[in-house]
């Protein structure tokens, strides 16, 4: 079987730029298209990434005003089928509008358009479709401005017919019903979807599905992350002011209102440290639906530091429960701390796309989590 691989990046905050970089550095991964909300770049014998990311990298923007204190105007097919304040944008998470995650918003000469490579266009994502017959996968990195953002850009790709693979790196419990509500779309299509397929939810869910095997009863789930983001900052600021949402307090709209004086001085009043409990990461559910435990015995939860590189706490998952022999264990898996976010998430994110594109290959269509598919390498 060939097993060249090619992909497409939709959305280049920081996630679409990282799993670009980061696909360098893999075997068999071919990027053939990029979009951002003002541009598209497609070439089906391999993107230059040296001189999309080099030509792109300018446009990282480090004011406050980057990050939107004031949503975008929705401008492109990212927001045309709901309206939703997309502005461009990696961070994906669910309803925090204005998750630019670092990169410039609107601007004719933001972004892709500043690649030699990169044609401007009002159409992003119909363009990419438009293209999709040779992309074997596609990673969703755009914000889900709104929990239905994600699934009804999978329902366009379904609708043009797209057979591939869908991946994507949310983080809310409540989009997995979603994508479940749209499975008999993207099985006719001939999609594969993989959500969640990040760090957690993502390969720490699927830790946690192996550690259960020992078990023959899990009690509960524990997934504690710790993050480090001093030089990233600039770069991960719609996933801070996503994290913000979860705490005491906050939710999404909250955190999507917040100028950014007004998150420089929360994370001032919190020492640059804030910390999580009861995150709604969708862990829980693809867990429950993995068959492992019921959604409420899974926690999620870390200590997210933008004052410093080092973790603050090392990412654990624990696994509690019984074996067959009577025996109660919690099982653990540990990341070092020596490893960043951008590997923990993007690499499981190409670990999870290579994997799928497998199963799509065989035929295997519909909507799976991060604890039904192994990862590829
Ligand atoms: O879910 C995410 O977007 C990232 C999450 C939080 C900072 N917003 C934590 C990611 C866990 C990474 C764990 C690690 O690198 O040890």
């Amino acid at each position: 079987m060939d097993d060249d691989v090619t992909f497409a990046v939709l959305g280049t905050g920081g996630i679409g730029r990282r799993t670009l970089d980061v696909a360098r550095h893999k075997d068999g991964l071919t990027p053939v298209a990029a979009c951002d909300r003002n541009g598209v770049a497609v070439d089906h014998s391999g993107l230059d990434v040296d001189e999309l990311l080099d030509a792109t990298e300018g446009n990282i923007a480090s004011g406050p005003e980057a990050d939107g204190d004031t949503p975008a105007t929705p401008e492109s097919d990212y927001a045309s089928d709901g309206g939703a304040a997309a502005v461009e944008g990696g961070s994906v998470d669910d309803g925090t509008a204005t998750a630019t995650d670092g990169v410039k918003q609107a601007g004719e000469d933001a972004g892709i358009v500043a690649s030699a490579q990169g044609e401007p266009t009002e159409t992003p994502i119909d363009d990419v479709i438009a293209e999709s017959d040779g992309i074997d996968a596609v990673l969703l990195a755009l914000p889900n401005l709104e929990h239905d953002f994600i699934p009804r850009v999978a329902e366009r790709f379904a609708g043009a017919g797209y057979e591939g693979v869908l991946v994507d790196v949310l983080k809310r419990s409540r989009v997995i019903g979603m994508l479940d509500d749209r499975t008999d779309a993207l099985e006719e299509s001939g999609i594969t979807f993989v959500c969640g397929a990040g760090a957690t939810p993502g390969f720490l869910t699927g830790a946690a599905a192996l550690a259960a095997q020992s078990f023959v009863e899990v009690e509960d789930v524990e997934i504690w992350w710790g993050v480090g983001l001093k030089s990233g900052y600039e770069d991960n600021r719609g996933t801070v002011r996503e994290d913000i949402a979860h705490l005491d307090g906050y939710d999404i709209e909250t955190a999507r209102e917040m100028s950014e004086e007004a998150i420089e001085e929360l994370i001032a009043e919190h020492g640059g440290q804030l910390e999580f409990h009861d995150m709604e990461h969708a862990d829980d559910v693809l867990l429950e639906r993995a068959g492992i435990c019921d959604a409420e015995d899974v926690s999620v939860g870390g200590v997210l530091d933008v004052r410093s590189d080092e973790k603050p706490t090392t990412t654990t998952v624990r696994v509690t429960g019984t074996t067959f022999d009577g025996e109660r264990g919690t099982n653990t898996f540990e990341l070092d701390d020596a490893t960043s976010m951008e590997a923990n998430v993007n690499g499981p994110a190409l670990g999870y796309l290579k994997a799928a594109v497998l199963r799509n290959r065989a035929g295997d269509y519909g909507v799976y989590g991060p604890a039904d598919v192994m990862p590829s390498f």
